[in-house]
């Protein structure tokens, strides 16, 4: 068929002007048009394990997982409540987010090249850097973990723990038996009755365990060894690269506001005064950055409002005031001494 030339020359124009106009602005994905359209996002998050997700009596959750999800509802709804949470246990949670019952996974979940690269899904980051560590009754007198040799060890299925157990007990040549269950209640009960010598998790959930579940602190001990890298951060499925795009620059976000020193009870002062470029532009006074990410100018504003900046994050969740007492480590930002470290917000 022939077009006339000056059809095709319209069309061209056509074209070009419609380039011009949407460059830039995101369409929204699937993902977030349903989040909008129920007026929810729904979060997955581990049943519970204080200081990453855990629930009061009331049903209030709380946790650095939960926290990350709050901001998401708070970027994206404009309300930080917003949030149905779905309890999920190891086994239970990527089939749960592959088969769409979760928007996000937000659960104390190892980044590994095994899960990026066969679950069907993506992970945004790290929102905490974990490795996994032994406990052991006190009355043993262990000093490190070397000295397990052929020892019972509690573990729980469908974790990166029970891998990496059998990797560091072939490496060191120790010879331990794993004992598995395939929930955290049942590992839990198993030690403290004490079928195993030993309990094996990343070092975050044994500080929780230890303090929480053994009624005697004092009688376990944490020995030294951190035999993995645990690098945990939320997951969301592939095939919705905006939403994808959503969950990773709200955590980048949290932690640019920390670099910047804008805490949530300063944020509105910050966004009221500040001259900063890089200031303006994260809490949306000059560029829209949310124009890109299918959002409004606002959001990494109510993000950091919801829950304050990743560091805030971590003190209230996991820091020495709070119940867990973790140190911040490599938790801190990059040019503190820590791995923490978001690409630039513009
Ligand atoms: N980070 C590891 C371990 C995560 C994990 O599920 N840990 C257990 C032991 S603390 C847990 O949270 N269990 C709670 C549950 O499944 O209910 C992974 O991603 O595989």
């Amino acid at each position: 068929m022939r077009i006339p030339i000056f059809a095709a020359a319209s069309f061209a124009a056509f074209a070009i002007m419609f380039a011009v106009t949407f460059a830039g602005a995101a369409h929204a994905g699937k993902t977030l048009d349903a989040i909008q359209q129920r007026g929810q996002l729904v979060c997955g998050v581990n049943p519970g394990f204080p200081g990453f997700a855990a629930a009061d009596s009331q049903g209030r959750w709380a946790g650095l997982d939960v926290d990350v999800c709050k901001a998401l509802a708070a970027a994206v709804l404009g309300d930080a409540n917003r949030v149905k949470w779905v309890p999920l246990n190891a086994a239970q949670r990527f089939a749960a987010l592959q088969a769409g019952e979760v928007d996000v996974l937000s659960r104390n979940t190892t980044w590994t090249l095994t899960r990026d690269a066969s679950l069907g899904l993506h992970f945004t980051g790290v929102t905490y850097y974990d490795g996994q560590g032994f406990m052991a009754p006190a009355k043993l007198k262990l000093a490190s973990a070397r000295q397990l040799k052929g020892a019972t060890v509690c573990v729980q299925s469908g974790t990166t723990t029970e891998k990496n157990l059998a990797d560091f007990s072939k490496a060191a040549a120790l010879n331990l038996k794993p004992v598995v269950f395939e929930t955290q209640e049942a590992t839990n009960k198993a030690y403290f009755s004490g079928r195993c010598q030993a309990y094996t998790t990343d070092a975050s959930a044994l500080a929780a365990v230890r303090n929480f579940e053994s009624g005697q602190p004092a009688d376990h001990v944490i020995l030294p060894e951190i035999i993995s890298k645990e690098p945990l951060g939320p997951v969301v499925r592939r095939g919705d690269d905006e939403w994808f795009a959503i969950v990773k620059w709200v955590v980048f976000a949290l932690i640019e506001a920390e670099e910047h020193g804008i805490a949530q009870a300063t944020v509105d002062r910050f966004k009221a005064e500040s001259a900063d470029p890089a200031v303006q532009r994260l809490l949306g006074t000059s560029d829209d950055t949310g124009r890109l990410l299918g959002l409004d100018k606002d959001w990494a504003y109510r993000a950091i409002k919801a829950v304050g900046h990743y560091g805030e994050v971590f003190e209230r969740n996991l820091g020495p005031k709070s119940v867990l007492q973790l140190p911040r480590g490599l938790n801190n930002l990059w040019n503190q001494g820590g791995l923490v470290y978001a690409p630039p917000v513009r």
